[in-house]
């Protein structure tokens, strides 16, 4: 081991000692892409009964879903047709990584999150052919997905960090022990003696050094060996100079992060935390049935990031590509809007720290720096603000305006007696910004 620099055990006990790097800390705000077989139905029941779409294969297979997506797939694709018929469908004909990467970086994304394989257990890299060929490699259309778009990342790099989703157990893998459904699954499965040591094991292994994935985030835990994947993998990035990080949900260790999903927080948590969403209100996959006006604004990115943000959480905010390969433009446009306005207030978003004393009140939202303590109002202001919650002596007109066409204009402000701050933003100052005022 190098000099100073601790390593790790494959126990519980010591791969809790980790905690996450600072540029993830520093990153705030991650691209989520869940993109694999499910994304060729696209479908998931939408209002009352509103399901995932990459959950389309489980739901499917269920007559009394009440997703009834059973219905849906007789309707579309007929008695006969089976989930793994996909694969022949998985053509990818307009997948291109750089448009995807490129989407990335001009939404602000300092990080993304791949998936690599979901529940369905078909993967987007090259596992060994020993333990598996269910996989796009192997299998149509013999692509090897992870690798181009962590390729392409690479013009970004180092800002833009690469992370790879994966789904622990599989729905219909009989080599899984808790599965339940016989009959259609199996494309590409290799018969292993044990599902944890000699699949789920060396395929996060592969993840981990072929494609020096630097967050590997888990899904659904259960049967596991998180502590013999995780020691190795954070000892070997450290030798190569590289901070990586692990979600919560390995089971088997605690994880560096929380990762509540759809779901944010109302109060600062001060431990580190990522909120995770996707565009679509219910949704990580691609949903056609998802009319446009339901997707995220750029205004909901904008103001969704500063609320998580001051209360001391990151945000991955998932898109679902279609089944070519392409990301549809109600998700592309708000985000690269979004992004503009990420852009022009940076030094108020990434790279801040929350506010020990409160993440701020109704439309006001707080983060600080070593030299700077940055007011966000989320929603147009008019007139006079009054912002409650500042007490120490501030002052008078020692507010500046951070980005938008007004930036570094002073605001004339004034602290009342009770410490309230006043800020006159009656004239075009209050009209300057877009999404959120800084
Ligand atoms: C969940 C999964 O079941 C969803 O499909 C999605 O991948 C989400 C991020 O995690 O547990």
């Amino acid at each position: 081991a190098t000099y100073g620099i601790p390593t790790y055990d494959p126990t519980k006990s010591s791969v809790d000692q980790h905690e996450a790097p600072d540029w993830w800390r520093k990153g705030k705000f991650g691209i989520f892409v869940h993109w694999g077989l499910y994304s060729i139905p696209a479908w998931g029941n939408v209002g009352a009964n509103e399901s995932y779409a990459e959950w389309y294969w489980s739901h499917q297979m269920n007559p009394n879903d009440p997703t009834q997506t059973y219905e849906w797939g007789l309707e579309h694709y007929g008695p006969l047709f089976i989930y793994d018929d996909y694969i022949a469908n998985f053509t990818a004909d307009n997948f291109n990584p750089k448009d995807w990467v490129d989407l990335f970086a001009d939404a602000g994304a300092r990080y993304f999150v791949q998936v690599t394989k979901h529940h369905d257990g078909f993967a987007l890299f090259n596992m060994s052919n020993s333990i598996s060929e269910r996989n796009s490699v192997a299998q149509n259309p013999h692509r090897d997905f992870l690798r181009e778009v962590f390729e392409a990342a690479k013009q970004y790099q180092p800002q833009l960090h690469r992370g790879t989703y994966y789904s622990l157990p599989e729905w219909f893998n009989p080599l899984y022990t808790p599965y339940t459904l016989s009959g259609e699954f199996g494309v590409g499965l290799v018969e292993v003696a044990d599902y944890v040591a000699d699949f789920q094991l060396p395929s996060m292994d592969i993840l981990a050094n072929d494609y020096d994935t630097d967050i590997m985030w888990c899904d659904i835990g259960g049967a596991n060996m998180a502590p013999q994947f995780a020691a190795p993998f954070i000892n070997a990035a450290r030798e190569q100079n590289r901070q990586v990080t692990i979600n919560n949900r390995c089971g088997g260790i605690d994880g560096d992060f929380q990762t509540p999903e759809y779901a944010s927080s109302t109060t600062l948590i001060t431990t580190p935390w990522e909120a995770t969403r996707g565009m679509d209100p219910d949704s990580f996959g691609f949903n056609a049935a998802t009319p446009d006006s339901a997707y995220m604004t750029a205004s909901d990115v904008v103001t969704s990031l500063i609320d998580v943000v001051a209360k001391n959480g990151n945000l991955l905010l998932d898109v679902g590509p279609r089944g070519d390969g392409t990301i549809a433009s109600v998700m592309s446009t708000h985000l690269r809007e979004a992004g503009k306005w990420f852009k022009a207030h940076s030094e108020s978003i990434f790279d801040t720290k929350y506010w020990p004393s409160g993440p701020g009140t109704g439309v006001f939202r707080y983060t600080t720096t070593e030299d700077a303590f940055y007011i966000h109002v989320t929603s147009q202001p008019d007139g006079n603000l009054v912002i409650p919650d500042l007490v120490p002596y501030l002052a008078d007109d020692c507010v500046t305006v951070v980005g938008g066409s007004k930036s570094g204009a002073v605001v004339p402000s004034r602290q009342l007696a009770n410490g309230s701050l006043v800020l006159d933003v009656s004239t075009d100052i209050g009209k300057a910004d877009q999404y959120a005022w800084t």
